[in-house]
């Protein structure tokens, strides 16, 4: 790791010298290259094509927490809007990614528990809050949605998408 940043560091400097008034325009696109997502599950959906929707509410119930499905089939290429609704009393998320991402991330979220998630694959909802993902599913396999609030996972909140 620290290898590949100085390597970084290098390579920057050089560009600084070669570049001189071109790194300004340099380091933004750097820094959004930062915010570039590769979504594991497929990509955001197209509202202009048809979508099927698939209402999903998030609850905690006696010593759980549950999205009302936990399994969703979908074929490769459809397009599914996720209309997602928490009947709850506490903030729940549901990000959607493959299985070792949520699995990473839910690693960084035991970090910072209240990092914000408002992205094309995942969202959080406060209490009786409502949202909508449409996500256009274009790989087989096995998903997975998940809220990874600490302990939530845990307590049951997650869910499988498999693309046929
Ligand atoms: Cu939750």
């Amino acid at each position: 790791m620290s290898v590949r940043l100085s390597a970084a560091a290098i390579s920057l400097s050089a560009i600084a010298v070669i570049a001189g008034p071109f790194l300004a325009d340099f380091v933004p696109s750097r820094a959004l290259a930062h915010t570039e997502h590769v979504f594991a599950a497929g990509e955001p959906g197209d509202p202009k094509k048809p979508f099927r929707t698939i209402e999903i509410t998030m609850t905690e119930g006696p010593g759980t927490m549950s999205y009302s499905s936990g399994s969703i089939e979908v074929r490769k290429g459809e397009q599914i809007k996720f209309v997602l609704k928490n009947t709850g009393y506490l903030a729940h998320e549901f990000l959607l990614d493959s299985i070792e991402n949520n699995a990473k991330h839910k690693i960084e979220m035991e970090k910072h528990p209240d990092m914000e998630h408002d992205e094309p694959n995942g969202k959080k909802l406060e209490p009786k809050a409502s949202s909508d993902i449409l996500w256009r599913f274009t790989k087989a396999g096995t998903f997975e949605f998940a809220c990874l609030i600490p302990g939530h996972y845990e307590a049951g909140m997650k869910g499988v998408v498999v693309v046929k």
